[in-house]
């Protein structure tokens, strides 16, 4: 490590907040799949942002979009109309299917505005006595950090010592349909899910169960809310992952890559129900919808189309896929993906998946390790053919060292 990087390391521990760990690289440029540190050595960077960098790092149309923008308007509030807000409606409606729009910040922000809508929507629609509104969750979920989220995590390191949480929440086995079934009651609002748990590891459920999720859903007049946040835009090969399963959620949770991570923009999406129920002074946010989120959220999505990105992370993604299963290495316990959200899940004895993503590092690859003994694998959906073959040669040499 040269002493600029130990200087940098330092300088954050000393002042702070010691919430991550992360891996000794500090990075300062980014050209599509590739990022570089501040001593030039360049990586392929398998992480995107957690999916935020779908489109490529610094991606020239969406700087134009974001540069143009911020040299007309910035902000407004939503005390006044801006001339952004009406088309990213109207283009996001149209690329998703969806009747109304919420625009909000963070992936957080867009959750906790999800739940107050539809515990809002099952108070006013559905007849819920007030107070009484129940909502399904599942084990291992991740869906942010906010107290609200926290509350209904089945993660200590997540939740614990941030109580007393909120009441209201039901967890249930995440790709197990009986088990919504039978949690299920007339003060049920919402099932809230991800369609791929992606912090529990890339976790795919079992073909069918979305199906029947909806199917229940719709029986016991449950909004379905997909937080689409990590799986929609592309990730999984298609423009959101309920896709796979050709069902439609009530409400559908989009952040990260909706500004291909130029600018924190998340939005709900929803029926005509479930959003309509809000009114003027109950819901809002100072920077949601505003014009430069707006513009670079525009241009995010349409690069993302027009570029043919969502189908190259149905390709590549299989290709990777491919790949990785063909490494023989007795570290691996099992390669999961869809896409180009994939995973690679080590045996407990060959140590620590950290140690790995390290070495991937000293070999110019950047990936994250999560919970312990798994190696997430998500890089931006412009990902060429040569670059994951590239990348398998690193992957597969790594994977049969042992670090155990
Ligand atoms: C961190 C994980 C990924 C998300 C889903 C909502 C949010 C997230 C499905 C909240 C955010 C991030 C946040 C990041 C780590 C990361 C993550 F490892 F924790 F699980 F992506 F895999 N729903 N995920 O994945 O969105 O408020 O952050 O914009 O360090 O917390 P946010």
């Amino acid at each position: 490590m040269s002493s600029s990087i130990i200087d940098f390391l330092a300088t954050e521990a000393r002042f702070g907040a010691h919430n991550y760990e992360p891996i000794g690289v500090v990075l300062s440029r980014g050209e599509g799949v590739w990022v570089w540190d501040t001593d030039s050595n360049r990586y392929l960077d398998c992480l995107s942002a957690y999916s935020a960098i779908n489109q490529g790092h610094c991606h020239p149309k969406i700087l134009a979009a974001m540069v143009e923008q911020a040299h007309r308007l910035t902000l407004t509030s939503r005390a006044f109309h801006n001339d952004q807000l009406a088309p990213f409606y109207e283009e996001i409606a149209a690329l998703t299917g969806s009747h109304r729009v919420l625009p909000m910040n963070s992936g957080a922000e867009a959750v906790e505005s999800a739940i107050k809508s539809v515990r809002k929507w099952g108070y006013e629609m559905k007849g819920v006595p007030d107070g009484q509104a129940e909502i399904i969750v599942c084990a291992n979920n991740f869906h942010g950090r906010t107290l609200g989220i926290v509350g209904f995590s089945t993660d200590p390191v997540t939740r614990t010592h941030f109580g007393p949480f909120a009441p209201g929440f039901k967890i249930i086995a995440f790709g197990d349909a009986a088990a919504l079934e039978e949690a299920i009651t007339p003060n049920t609002v919402a099932f809230l899910v991800e369609p791929i748990q992606g912090e529990a590891g890339v976790i795919i459920p079992p073909a069918g169960y979305f199906t029947k999720v909806r199917e229940l859903c719709t029986a016991n007049n449950v909004m379905l809310v997909l937080d689409e946040i990590q799986t929609g835009l592309g990730r999984t090969g298609k423009l959101l992952a309920e896709q796979h399963e050709g069902i439609e959620a009530d409400v559908t949770l989009l952040g990260k890559a909706l500004s291909g991570g130029f600018y924190p923009v998340s939005a709900v999406l929803s029926n005509n129900e479930v959003l309509g129920t809000l009114r003027p002074g109950q819901h809002g946010s100072t920077f949601g919808g505003n014009p430069l989120a707006c513009a670079v959220a525009r241009a995010a999505m349409r690069v993302l189309v027009e570029e043919g990105m969502i189908e190259n992370a149905a390709s590549q993604g299989a290709r990777f896929l491919e790949g990785l299963k063909d490494i023989r290495a007795n570290t691996i316990r099992e390669v999961r993906g869809r896409g180009l959200m994939l995973a690679v899940e080590l045996h407990p004895e060959a140590g620590r998946a950290r140690r790995y993503c390290e070495a991937l590092q000293g070999k110019g690859i950047l990936a994250k390790d999560t919970h312990e003994h798994t190696i997430r694998i998500a890089p931006p959906l412009v990902i060429t053919s040569d670059q994951v073959d590239w990348a398998l040669e690193r992957f597969a040499t790594t994977l049969t060292q042992d670090f155990s």
